[in-house]
């Protein structure tokens, strides 16, 4: 009797041990950082402006009245000084370009990128976007 009590309680602390360990390594894996971004006419609001180099998770909110789209550049240029042709910035001249989320109006989107230390710029380039202020500086260290 007393060796089959002390089995069921052995077999509970194990489960429990496992459900702890399994809580804690579920968090670990999670590892990367999340960015909310808020897209409206005419800009682009980050959450924060830096994060630490790995797997970013970016959430993107539209909440304007048309759509837009987040394009993250990786780049040494100021964000409000990229090259431009016609009424879009060069993406291919601007830099690196690591990912692009199109968000239509009142919708949310998100993907997961690697980011290597660095300086990025976030832009929407719908034709005219950009220049009506829709950038904005993100830093990755
Ligand atoms: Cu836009």
């Amino acid at each position: 009797m007393h060796s089959k009590k002390l089995a069921v309680c052995l077999l509970l602390t194990a489960a429990l041990a496992t459900t702890v360990f399994a809580t804690a390594c579920g968090e670990d894996a999670g590892g990367g950082k999340t960015v909310s971004v808020v897209l409206s006419e005419y800009k682009v609001a980050p959450s924060v402006t830096s994060a630490a180099a790995g797997k970013v998770t970016f959430k993107v909110s539209n909440k304007g009245a048309v759509a837009h789209e987040l394009i993250v550049i990786k780049t040494d240029t100021a964000a409000d000084n990229l090259p431009v042709s016609g009424l879009k910035v060069a993406e291919d001249k601007a830099g690196k370009v690591i990912g692009e989320i199109e968000v239509a109006k009142g919708k949310s989107e998100s993907d997961t990128w690697e980011l290597t230390a660095g300086k990025y710029v976030f832009i929407c380039n719908i034709e005219g976007h950009y220049k009506e202020g829709m950038h904005a500086a993100f830093t990755v260290q």
